[in-house]
Formats: structure tokens, sequence, C-alpha cells
């Protein structure tokens, strides 16, 4: 297996010396945010864990190789060519097979990551429970993939596009343990609130590491979601927000966008009708999450564990 996974030297160094590393997903780039704004935030991505001593660790397949860290070039490719497609679990070895290139998925991200040996992952907004999930049984890979793997995943909760009361049983249901950072209130994605509550709330890296520890003795193999807001004064207006939200959902129906296409579809039409503040959220979100994944990292690793 791991010889099918390519480690960049630096993620290979630095996780044989024990240093802190985190995972960035590459579907978040490739169709989650526009050209070229999203090979600016690929790279500052990047940057807030380098400028901590975190080695970032961005994951996607590339000519048919799984990779763990990538290059400039690797990372500009995923971030240009439109011939890469969205990769989840289920994708990445006929992928693979076939050469092709591909950004991951969180799910996809969250296995390639655990099968490298990093422990944690930072990313915008996991997928979740579709609204209409009751017809269309669209739900996303990303919750049954993180009931299966030991990888604490930092998030700004679910995004507000799919169904979020929904989402939250069904990660119950799949163990999935949910903590929130300095908060009892589930956060929206691009709102700091979703109107649910958590029952748990940490409100320091150590304490997500303990939480990390704890899991381990028990051998509990199943994900930690750190649910982590946006400080109430950067998100989305609430009113545009909900505005906005209606009138993608009844797009999305009418054109019959369907499957895999869906998420996409849905933030690029928050994109162009938020005048771009929807993609600013969401690169400060992602950035938010980046800096307190490199905090647990750093921890992590700290605790020697
Ligand atoms: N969060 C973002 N932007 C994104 C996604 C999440 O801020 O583009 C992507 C992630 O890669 C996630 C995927 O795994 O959307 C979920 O897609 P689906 O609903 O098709 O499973
Ligand atoms: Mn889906």
């Amino acid at each position: 297996m791991m010889s099918r996974i390519a480690l960049s030297d630096a993620v290979a160094a630095a996780l044989a010396e024990g240093r802190p590393v985190v995972a960035l997903e590459s579907t978040i780039i490739s169709h989650g945010l526009p050209r070229p704004r999203n090979l600016a935030a690929a790279r500052h991505f990047e940057s807030l864990l380098l400028g901590s001593g975190v080695t970032p660790a961005t994951i996607a397949v590339i000519d048919g190789v799984a990779r763990v860290g990538l290059n400039d070039a690797q990372l500009a490719r995923i971030a240009e060519d439109p011939g890469v497609t969205k990769v989840s679990v289920r994708d990445l070895a006929p992928a693979m097979t076939q050469r092709a290139s591909g950004a991951t998925t969180v799910a996809a991200t969250a296995l390639l990551a655990h099968r490298a040996g990093i422990r944690v992952f930072s990313t915008g907004g996991l997928g979740g429970v579709h609204r209409g999930a009751a017809q269309s049984f669209d739900e996303s890979a990303d919750l049954v993939a993180l009931a299966g793997l030991p990888i604490t995943v930092v998030s700004a909760g679910t995004k507000s596009i799919l169904d979020v009361p929904a989402t939250l049983e069904r990660m119950e249901t799949l163990s999935i343990t949910v903590l929130g950072y300095r908060t009892s209130r589930y956060p929206g994605f691009y709102l700091a609130d979703s109107g649910l509550g958590m029952d748990w709330r940490v409100e320091t890296p150590a304490e997500v590491v303990e939480v990390m520890v704890a899991q381990d003795a028990l051998d509990l193999r199943r994900a930690i979601l750190v649910a982590n807001p946006l400080p109430g004064e950067k998100q989305l207006d609430p009113a545009l927000h909900d505005r906005v939200l209606a009138d993608a959902l009844g797009r999305a129906e009418a054109e019959g966008v369907t499957g895999k296409d869906t998420t996409p579809f849905l933030l690029a039409y928050f994109r162009e009708h938020t005048g771009g503040a929807s993609l600013e959220v969401n690169v400060e979100l992602a950035a938010n999450n980046i800096v307190l994944g490199g905090q647990i990292a750093r921890e992590w690793a700290r605790r020697g564990a």
C-alpha cells in the first residue's frame, strides 16, 4: 500500500522526526474556490503552517500517483488544470490505475493522510447529508470515511447548503466524536452558529490532544471532528445567506444538478450571488481551521504521542 502513496521529502522527514504535520484537502482548491484565487489560497494555506513550524501536506492524485505533500508545480496543476476531477475514496484506485489526476475530497484526503501516518487534517467544511436525502440518498462519503479513520479533522461545521440536523444525527450514528472549539453551538460554515448545539466543548489544542490520546487508549479508530466557528464578525451576513441559500437550492433543482456536482454548484452559486463575499468567508474559515490544526498538530508532536 505504502509503495503506491508518495510522500514528499518534507512530509516524510517531518513524520520520521516526529515533527508536526497537517493534511490539507485539494477538492476545495479544484472545485471549491474559483481560478485564479484558488492557487493563491492554496499557497496561503500552506504558508500559514510553514510560518509556525508545521509541515503542510496537501493531498491529491497526480498522473495516477497518490501524493501526500505537493510541490508548487503540483499545487498549480490542481488549481489550474480543468481535467482534474473530484476524487473520493471509491475513485482512488481507478484514478491511480488509469493515471488520472484528481483532487481529493475530505474522505479521500483523510484516508491517504491516515495511511501516511498523519493525525491532524484541516478543511473548510465537511460533506454531510444533503437536503432531500430521504429521497435522493445523497450523503457525502466524508461521513462514512471519517467513521473508520482515527484522524482529527478541523472544520467550520457542516456547509449550510446541507441538511445540518440530519448530518449531526448521522455523525452520532457513525460515532464520530464532535468537539466544539470554544463553543457549544455547532458552526454553520458560512455562519458562526448553525442553530444547533453540541454536547462537548474544549478550550485548548491540548484538550483536543487529550481526547485523541483517550480514544487511542480505547482503540477507538474513528475521527474526532473539531468544530471551529468563524468569529461572529467575520461570518456571512445571515439575511443574505438565507436568501441566497433558498435561491441556490431552487436553481440546483431546476437545473437537475445531482451527485458529486451538487456541492461545487451550490458553492459557486453562493459566490456569484453574494458579490464574492462567500468566497472571502470560505477562504477565511479554511485559514482559521488550518491555524487551529497547526496548533493541535504541534501539541500532538510535543506529547510525542
Ligand atoms: N468544504 C469547502 N469546500 C469544498 C468542500 C468542502 O469549504 O469544496 C468539498 C470537500 O472536498 C468535501 C466535498 O469532501 O466538498 C464534499 O462533496 P460531496 O458533498 O459530493 O461529498
Ligand atoms: Mn453526494
